[in-house]
C-alpha cells in the first residue's frame, strides 16, 4: 500500500518547495525577519532577508498574526543557524486562514496554563507537541491492545451503548428516553460480552465508550471513559484471566517503548517495563496495611483513592509498578462475579498501576441457578435481565474477563497528573463542552 502524503508539503521539479502549516512565531529584526512555521511533524524556519525578497511579500509575511494557516513557497537553503539545518527563502505565499488575536491561550509560551483553560480551548492546546504526543501514544496503545488480543485468539466486537438495564449498579446510570421507554447509556459491555461466551466466539474484546454518572470530581473519574474489555471462556479460574491481562499490558508496554519512542521523547518519558509475574496481594492484607496507616476503613470497603495510593507507595518502594489485588469480599463485587463459597470472598481481582486501579475482573458465575441467587442477594430483579439470563439457560461455559480504563492506563504510563489529560474532550460533572 502506498501511504498517502501526511502533510501539505510539496516539492516541485524546479527545486522550489511549498510548505504548509501554522505561523507559530514571527520575528522582525529590521533588515531580516523570520517565521517559525509548524506542522504535525515539527517546525521550519522561514528566513526573509529584506533586500533579497519582494518588499510586498516581506511586509505581508512579517505581519501575519500568530497561528494563521499559510502555504509558503520558496527555496530551501542550508543554514547553520536554523534548528533543522535548513531554512526556506520565500518567493510567494498563500494565506488560507488568518488567526484572530489575541489567542485564547499561547501555544509556545512557557507560562503554565491551567488545565481548565487548556480543556476549554482543546483545539489550541493540541497544537502543542506535548499535548499531541499523548494522543499519538494513546492511539498506539489501542492498536497494541488489539494486536495483543488478536495474537491470543480474541475477536474484536462492538456491543450496544444504548441499553435496557445497567450491569454496574443503579447509582451511576445515565437515563435515556428511548421512544418513550426507559433506556440507559451502557456503563460497561459486561452483559453482552458474557452473552458472547455462550456462542462459540469464546474470546472477545472491545475498546469502546462506557458511561457512568459519577458524581465524584476526582482526577481519575470521568463520566465517559474508554473501556478495554475482554471475556474468555473455558477458564479454570480467575488466574487464567489475570494471566491474559498481564500478557496484554506487558505487550503494550514493551512495544510502546520501541514503537512510540518518537512521541515518548517529546514528553521526555522512558517506559519502565515491570518484571513479571506481577505480584499478587490479597484485599485483606491491603486493608490491614492501610488501616494500620490510619485510614478509617472496615472490611468490605473499597480501598479508595487514598488506600490505593498508600499501597502504591509501598509497592513502588519494592520496585513494583503493577500488581494484582485478589480475593475481594463477595459483597463488594457485582452480581456477575462468582463467590468463593463458604468464605465470604469472591473470585475477583483488580490490577493497580502506580497506586491506581486500572482494571478489575474475575471469574463469572456461569451456573444459572446460582446467578439468579446472586442477583436476588444484591436486590436485583432477574426479570430486568431476562435476555442476558437466557444466554445462561441453554449451555454456558465457565468464563471470566476484565474491564480496563484506557484513559487511566495511558495516564499512568505517562505519569499524567489527571486522567483528563489523556482524553481529547473529557466529560465530567461540570464539563459538557467542548
Ligand atoms: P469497573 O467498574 O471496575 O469494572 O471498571 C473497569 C475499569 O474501568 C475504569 N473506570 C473508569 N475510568 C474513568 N472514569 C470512571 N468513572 C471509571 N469507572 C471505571 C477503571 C476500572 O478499573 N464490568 C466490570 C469489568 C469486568 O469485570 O469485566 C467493570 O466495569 O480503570
Amino acid at each position: 500500500m502506498t501511504p498517502i502524503r501526511d502533510s501539505g508539503n510539496i516539492c516541485k521539479e524546479d527545486g522550489t518547495v511549498t510548505v504548509k502549516g501554522w505561523v507559530q512565531d514571527t520575528r522582525n529584526l529590521g533588515g531580516i525577519s523570520f517565521i517559525t512555521l509548524r506542522d504535525r511533524h515539527g517546525v521550519l524556519q522561514i528566513t526573509m532577508p529584506k533586500k533579497k525578497i519582494d518588499p510586498a511579500l516581506f511586509e505581508s509575511l512579517t505581519k501575519l498574526p500568530r497561528e494563521s494557516v499559510v502555504a509558503v513557497t520558496g527555496e530551501v537553503k542550508a543554514s547553520d543557524q536554523a534548528a533543522l539545518g535548513v531554512e526556506l527563502i520565500p518567493t510567494s505565499f498563500e494565506l488560507y486562514s488568518e488567526a484572530a488575536a489575541p489567542l485564547p491561550m499561547g501555544v509556545v509560551d512557557k507560562v503554565n496554563v491551567e488545565m481548565d483553560t487548556r480543556l476549554n480551548n482543546r483545539f489550541m492546546d493540541l497544537r502543542r507537541p506535548e499535548a499531541r504526543a499523548v494522543f499519538e501514544i494513546r492511539s498506539l496503545v489501542a492498536e497494541l491492545i488489539s494486536e495483543a488480543m488478536r495474537m491470543n485468539g480474541f475477536v474484536g466486537v462492538s456491543t450496544p451503548k444504548i441499553v435496557a438495564s445497567g450491569a454496574e449498579g443503579g447509582a451511576t446510570l445515565f437515563g435515556v428516553d428511548y421512544f418513550g421507554k426507559q433506556a440507559y447509556l451502557a456503563q460497561s459491555p459486561q452483559l453482552y460480552k458474557q452473552m458472547m461466551m455462550s456462542t462459540g466466539l469464546d474470546r472477545v474484546f472491545e475498546i469502546g465508550p462506557s458511561f457512568r454518572a459519577e458524581h465524584s470530581n476526582t482526577n481519575r473519574h470521568v463520566t465517559e471513559f474508554s473501556s478495554f474489555d475482554g471475556e474468555m471462556a473455558w477458564i479454570e479460574g480467575e488466574e487464567d484471566v489475570m494471566a491474559m491481562v498481564e500478557e496484554a499490558v506487558d505487550y503494550v508496554l514493551v512495544q510502546l517503548r520501541e514503537r512510540g519512542k518518537r512521541h515518548l521523547d517529546i514528553l521526555g518519558k522512558d517506559i519502565a517495563v515491570p518484571k513479571r509475574p506481577y505480584p499478587v496481594l490479597t484485599y485483606t492484607e491491603c486493608l490491614e496495611v492501610v488501616v494500620g496507616l490510619g485510614l478509617p476503613l472496615k472490611d468490605g470497603d473499597d480501598l479508595g483513592t487514598e488506600g490505593e495510593r498508600l499501597i502504591g507507595d509501598i509497592m513502588a518502594e519494592k520496585g513494583n509498578d503493577l500488581y494484582f489485588i485478589v480475593e475481594y469480599p463477595e459483597e463488594a463485587k457485582p452480581f456477575y462475579i462468582m463467590e468463593k463459597e463458604g468464605t465470604g470472598l469472591s473470585f475477583s481481582f483488580d490490577l493497580d498501576y502506580k497506586g491506581q486501579e486500572i482494571s478489575s475482573g474475575g471469574q463469572r458465575e456461569h451456573r444459572y441457578p446460582k446467578l439468579i441467587e446472586r442477583m436476588e442477594k444484591k436486590g436485583l430483579d432477574p426479570e430486568d435481565f431476562a435476555s442476558y439470563l437466557d444466554a445462561f439457560r441453554y449451555g454456558m461455559p465457565p468464563h471470566g474477563g476484565w474491564g480496563m480504563g484506557v484513559d487511566r492506563l495511558v495516564s499512568k504510563i505517562l505519569d499524567l497528573p489527571n486522567v483528563r489529560e489523556a482524553i481529547l474532550f473529557p466529560r465530567d460533572t461540570s464539563r459538557l463542552a467542548p
